[in-house]
């Protein structure tokens, strides 16, 4: 009988119900040490609180996160409001001696994540930060088979985050969901809400980033605040993109958006090797294209590996193999890591020291573009 790990969460928007779904499912799927058991759910308002309680089956709700980070019957406090929020929860959180699941990114900027690091440290308690597509079970491939040298040398690291659901100026800053649009909740605009996806994927697979060249761009400057209803100056970045290099050599060139018309959730790396090259694309997740220069001259081409079989990264868990699974599952593969880990006293990777790694890289980014200039990756 697998040990009950009382959770409380922080929060109820769209990663709130991604967090939920995940340890509601991973038992049924993964044989495991503990059992997620959703104890309370927080927000400030009863009612929204109370009705998502009960569509996803929490105990009971609070109204005040100091409360449930309080409780004896909490284990772990998973933090999924904006970024703001984060460090003030988490200290608190590991001053109380609670296990803490972050939502990515890690914190508004290093500092603040240095001081989250050294809590969770000081307070010996578990703790990970949500950058999920790590987990994705093609992504997952991709860090084995470079693990293995079948890419041998890495030349070029290529990556790009792209959407298009802020091009309109009507669209205010500020409140639910669209606090990613207002500096003062999210610290930073694309960079921090996507490009930290594919940093943290990049730092993973390829080694830290050494030096790195930024522009943003903030293509709507002034939008209506839902808060206060005056329209305020917009704070955040709404395009980035940066070239870099890493610490083994290879070059890097990354770029995010919410103003690529047709695009939604279009997230692609492509690593270039001496022996070998890999694409993947968030579209077309299950997949990962593969190119072996090895291959006999005639047969050299792209491959398209469909990656569902029983001994790809997670597979063996699910269904059989030609049949695939999507977004939802890189949480559930989160959650069956974490509670791995905890089962054998490890770190469950990104833990907050990892991902300090990826803010020390939006830090650089942000003081890059401002200065117009290159700018070493601050280690802190
Ligand atoms: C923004 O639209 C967003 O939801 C991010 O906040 C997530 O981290 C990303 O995975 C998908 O896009």
């Amino acid at each position: 009988m697998a040990t009950p790990l009382n959770i409380g969460m922080i929060g109820y928007g769209f990663m709130g119900r991604a967090h939920s779904n995940a340890y509601r499912k991973v038992n049924n799927f993964f044989e495991l040490k503990h059992r997620p058991v959703l104890k309370a759910a927080c927000a400030r308002d009863k009612d929204k609180i109370q009705a998502f309680a009960d569509k996803w089956g929490y105990e009971s709700v609070e109204t005040d996160w100091r409360k449930l980070i309080e409780r004896k019957d909490i284990d772990a406090v998973d933090i999924c409001v904006p970024n703001n929020l984060h460090c003030e929860m988490a200290l608190a959180a590991a001053a109380a001696g609670k296990m803490i699941l972050c939502e990515k990114p890690l914190a508004m900027n290093s500092a603040e994540g240095a001081k989250m690091v050294e809590a969770v440290e000081k307070a010996k308690v578990a703790n990970t930060v949500w950058y999920n597509y790590r987990r994705v079970p093609a992504v997952t491939l991709t860090k084995k088979l470079i693990d293995e040298g079948k890419l041998g040398k890495i030349f070029h690291y290529r990556a790009n985050f792209l959407q298009d659901w802020t091009i309109s100026a009507d669209l205010p800053q500020g409140g639910t969901g669209l606090w990613r649009l207002d500096v003062a909740a999210a610290g930073s605009g694309v960079s921090g809400d996507l490009l930290a996806h594919c940093i943290d994927t990049a730092i993973w697979l390829n080694g830290s980033i050494a030096n790195l060249s930024a522009m943003t761009e903030t293509f709507i400057k002034e939008r209506k605040h839902t808060l206060t209803g005056k329209v305020e100056k917009v704070g955040i970045d709404d395009a980035c993109q940066f070239m870099c290099r890493f610490g083994n050599g290879a070059l890097g060139l990354f770029e995010s958006t919410r103003y690529a018309r047709g695009h939604k959730a279009l997230y692609t790396f492509e690593i270039n090797g001496e022996k070998a090259s890999i694409k993947w694309d968030l579209h077309d997740l299950h997949r990962l294209q593969y190119f072996d220069h090895k291959d006999e001259g005639r047969l050299r081409g792209w491959r398209s590996i469909h990656v569902t079989d029983g001994d790809h990264p997670y597979m063996g868990n699910w269904w059989v193999p030609g049949l695939q699974i999507g977004y939802e599952h890189s949480f559930v593969h989160h959650v069956a890591d974490f509670l791995e880990c905890l089962a054998k006293g490890e770190p469950c990777q990104p833990d907050f020291r990892n991902a300090l790694g990826t803010q020390q890289v939006l830090d650089a980014i942000l003081d890059s573009a401002k200065k117009g200039t290159w700018v070493d990756v601050n280690k802190g």
